[in-house]
């Protein structure tokens, strides 16, 4: 695993092609939902869906993102597995109102946190699986700036849950 990482990183900073065979080789690696670490010094910790109150009503996706890398980047898009569509929404109050609006993109800076946590950023995803249930996990996916794609594993939570 260390040594295919070592030669992946080798590869792609020569070329586009050799990056997304590795990333490819990456999306099949197992994942451990605990601690899964990803690939061009971004990391995600604490990744949980939280389900609506009401069935077919939006779940809600939260994690921590942390960034370590030298390349410019931004989180493009997010998404959920089973989800009809999933979007990034920032909370926002506006007129004493909340309001969610789209929040990407999102910057990626080292040393900054990214935090999709209830009451602020996270991601929506519609038209939710049925077959999401409580102690199970679904696979999401991150798309960067760069074209590659990061895929973790989200504990299903129910809406009554700490979330
Ligand atoms: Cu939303």
């Amino acid at each position: 695993m260390i040594m295919k990482r070592a030669a992946c990183t080798a590869i792609a900073a020569f070329s586009l092609l050799g990056l997304a065979g590795c990333n490819q080789g990456e999306a099949d690696a197992p994942t451990d939902a605990a601690t899964p670490v990803l690939v061009k010094g971004v990391s995600i910790t604490n990744p949980r869906l939280v389900l609506a109150p009401v069935a077919g009503n939006p779940a809600a996706v939260y994690f921590d993102l942390s960034y370590a890398g030298d390349a410019e980047l931004t989180l493009s898009s997010v998404a959920v597995d089973g989800a009809g569509m999933s979007m990034i929404h920032q909370t926002v109050e506006k007129d004493g109102a909340m309001m969610m609006m789209d929040a990407e993109p999102i910057a990626l800076t080292t040393g900054t946190p990214v935090t999709f946590a209830p009451g602020g950023m996270h991601v929506m995803a519609m038209q939710p699986s049925e077959a999401w249930k409580p102690g199970e996990t679904v696979k999401v996916t991150l798309t960067l700036s760069d074209g590659t794609t990061h895929s973790f594993d989200a504990a299903v939570r129910a809406a009554g849950e700490d979330r």
